[in-house]
C-alpha cells in the first residue's frame, strides 16, 4: 500500500499535539521524522533542507514570539512551510484570457473546464469552452453537454483536429473574456501527447496553464508535474477529487517540482463542486489538524491586553487582576483546547498533564474568590488572621494562602524588573506565570 503522505503527515502531527512536553529534543525528533515524510514523498532534497532548516531556526534556535507556546508556534512555522510551497493566498482567473487545462485522463480537465467557466460566469464575466480533447471519441460531446448546462459557449472542430480547433476557438471567441482549452489526457504521458501538448501550447499561448490532478495521487504527482511542466510550463495546480478521502498531499510534491501553486480544488462532480484554494483550510485537512484558524485565534487570545499591561507597569496590579488572567488561562486550557479542535478523533488527553495546572489554578481562584475586594485591591493588609479567614472560606491551607500571596509579590516584583512596557507586551504574562510552575 503506498504510504499518503496526508496521513504520514497528519500522524506527525498527532505527536505535537500529543507529546507530554514539547521540548527541544521532541522538536528536532519532529523535523527528523518529517524529512523521512517528505523525501518518501519525492519532495527534492534541497527543498527537505531548506524546510527543516527553517523550522530549526525558527523554532529551536530563537524563542517562541510572545504569547505563543513552543507548541503552537511549532505548528504555525510548519504551517508557514508548507504554504510557501502550496501557495500563501488564494487565486483569481480574472484577466486570464487563455486559460489551458492539462492533465492525465480521467483526472478532472473536463469537469473543471466546466467548474471554472461557471465560476467565472458568477464573477460576471464571459468564458467560452474550447474542446481540443479528440483522443477519446466522446470528449467533445461531454464538454457540449457541460456547456449547454451553464449556457456558455463551446467550440468543437469538425476534423476533430486540436490544433485546428485551438486556432478556430480563439478566432471565434475573441470578444469573451476567458478562454479555456480543454486538452487530451493519456494514461500516461507518451510522445504522441506530449507532442501534442507541446504545439498546443505554442499555438494557444495561454496565459494560465493548471495541471489537474486527482486528490489521491500520492508522491506520483511531483513527476507527473514536472513532465507536464517541461513541456507546457504550469502556472498553477487543481486538485480534484477533494470530495474522497485523500488529502492532497501528492500536491505538495507537484508543487516543490514546479513551483507552480494550488490554485483550485474540486470537490464534486457538479459543476458548482469547485473551491479557490484557502491556504488555512487547505493546510489544516492535509495535516489533520482541524481548525489551525482557531489555533491562530487562540494564540492571539492569549496576549495580554495593553490596558492590563500599563496597570502591572505602574504598581496597580492586583490579585483581582491576577485572578482576571488565571480566568483567561483557564479558558485557553491549550492543551482542551487542542483536543476540541480535532474533531472525532476520540484522543483521551493525559490527564495528568492538564490536572496539575488545573488543580493549581482552581485553587489559585478559590482563594481569591475568598478575599474582599479591599484585600484584593492591596493584599499587604493581609494578616495573620485575614489568612486563616481565607483559608477557611477557599477550603485550602493557611500555608497555601501564604504560597499565592508571595507568589504574587515576587510575580509584581519580576513583572516590574522585566522593565518597561515594551518588555511586557504580548504574553510576557504567560511568560511569568511558566516560571511559576504554570504549564502553557
Ligand atoms: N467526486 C469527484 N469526481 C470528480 C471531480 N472532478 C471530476 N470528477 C469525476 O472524475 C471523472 C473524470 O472526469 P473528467 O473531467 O472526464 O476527466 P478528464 O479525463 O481529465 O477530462 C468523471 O466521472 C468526473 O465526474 C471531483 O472533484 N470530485
Ligand atoms: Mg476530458
Amino acid at each position: 500500500m503506498p504510504t499518503s503522505l496526508g496521513k504520514s503527515l497528519s500522524n506527525l502531527m498527532k505527536r505535537i499535539l500529543f507529546s507530554k512536553r514539547l521540548d527541544k529534543k521532541e522538536v528536532e525528533s519532529f523535523i527528523k521524522e518529517l524529512q523521512r515524510v517528505l523525501l518518501q514523498a519525492d519532495v527534492s532534497v534541497e527543498l527537505v533542507k531548506k524546510i527543516s532548516d527553517n523550522l530549526r531556526k525558527k523554532c529551536l534556535e530563537t524563542k517562541p514570539p510572545p504569547g505563543l507556546t513552543l507548541r503552537e508556534h511549532l505548528i504555525k512555522t510548519l504551517y508557514e512551510e508548507l504554504v510557501e510551497l502550496l501557495g500563501k493566498e488564494p487565486s483569481s482567473l480574472i484577466g486570464k484570457r487563455r486559460i489551458m487545462l492539462i492533465g492525465l485522463f480521467g483526472s478532472g480537465k473536463t469537469t473543471t473546464a466546466g467548474k471554472l467557466a461557471k465560476y467565472l460566469q458568477k464573477q460576471g464575466l464571459k468564458p467560452a469552452l474550447v474542446a481540443c480533447d479528440y483522443h477519446r471519441p466522446a470528449a467533445p460531446d461531454q464538454l457540449k453537454q457541460i456547456g449547454e448546462q451553464i449556457g456558455i459557449p463551446v467550440h468543437v472542430n469538425k476534423d476533430k483536429d486540436p490544433f485546428k480547433a485551438a486556432k478556430e476557438g480563439m478566432e471565434k471567441f475573441k470578444q469573451m473574456d476567458s478562454i479555456i482549452f480543454d486538452t487530451a489526457g493519456r494514461n500516461a504521458l507518451d510522445k504522441e501527447l506530449a507532442d501534442e501538448l507541446k504545439k498546443l501550447g505554442r499555438i494557444i499561448n495561454p496565459d494560465e496553464v493548471l495541471l489537474v490532478i486527482p486528490a489521491d495521487i500520492g508522491k506520483v504527482g511531483g513527476k507527473q508535474a514536472e513532465e507536464f511542466n517541461k513541456l507546457v510550463g504550469i502556472t498553477g495546480v487543481v486538485i480534484t477529487k477533494m470530495d474522497g478521502t485523500a488529502r492532497g498531499g501528492g500536491a505538495l510534491a507537484a508543487c516543490a517540482a514546479t513551483g507552480a501553486k494550488v490554485k483550485f480544488l474540486g470537490t464534486g462532480e457538479r459543476l458548482d463542486d469547485l473551491e479557490v484554494y484557502d491556504p488555512i483550510r487547505f493546510v489544516s485537512r492535509l495535516i489533520g489538524f482541524g481548525d489551525l484558524q482557531a489555533l491562530m485565534e487562540k494564540a492571539r487570545e492569549a496576549e495580554i491586553k495593553e490596558e492590563d499591561v500599563k496597570k502591572i507597569v505602574e504598581g496597580s496590579f492586583t490579585l483581582a487582576d491576577f485572578y482576571k488572567q488565571i480566568e483567561a488561562m483557564q479558558k485557553m486550557g491549550p492543551l482542551d483546547q487542542l483536543a476540541q479542535m480535532i474533531p472525532g478523533l476520540g484522543y483521551t488527553l493525559p490527564q495528568d498533564i492538564l490536572q496539575i495546572q488545573e488543580e493549581k489554578m482552581k485553587k489559585w481562584k478559590a482563594i481569591i474568590q475568598s478575599m474582599t475586594p479591599e484585600e484584593r485591591e492591596n493584599p499587604s493588609i493581609i494578616n495573620k488572621s485575614r489568612i486563616e479567614r481565607i483559608a477557611k472560606g477557599s477550603g485550602t491551607k493557611e500555608s497555601e494562602v501564604r504560597e499565592l500571596l508571595r507568589q504574587f509579590e515576587k510575580m509584581k516584583k519580576l513583572i516590574k524588573s522585566m522593565g518597561g512596557i515594551k518588555g511586557l507586551k504580548r504574553g510576557a504574562f504567560q511568560k511569568v506565570l511558566k516560571r511559576f510552575g504554570f504549564k502553557m
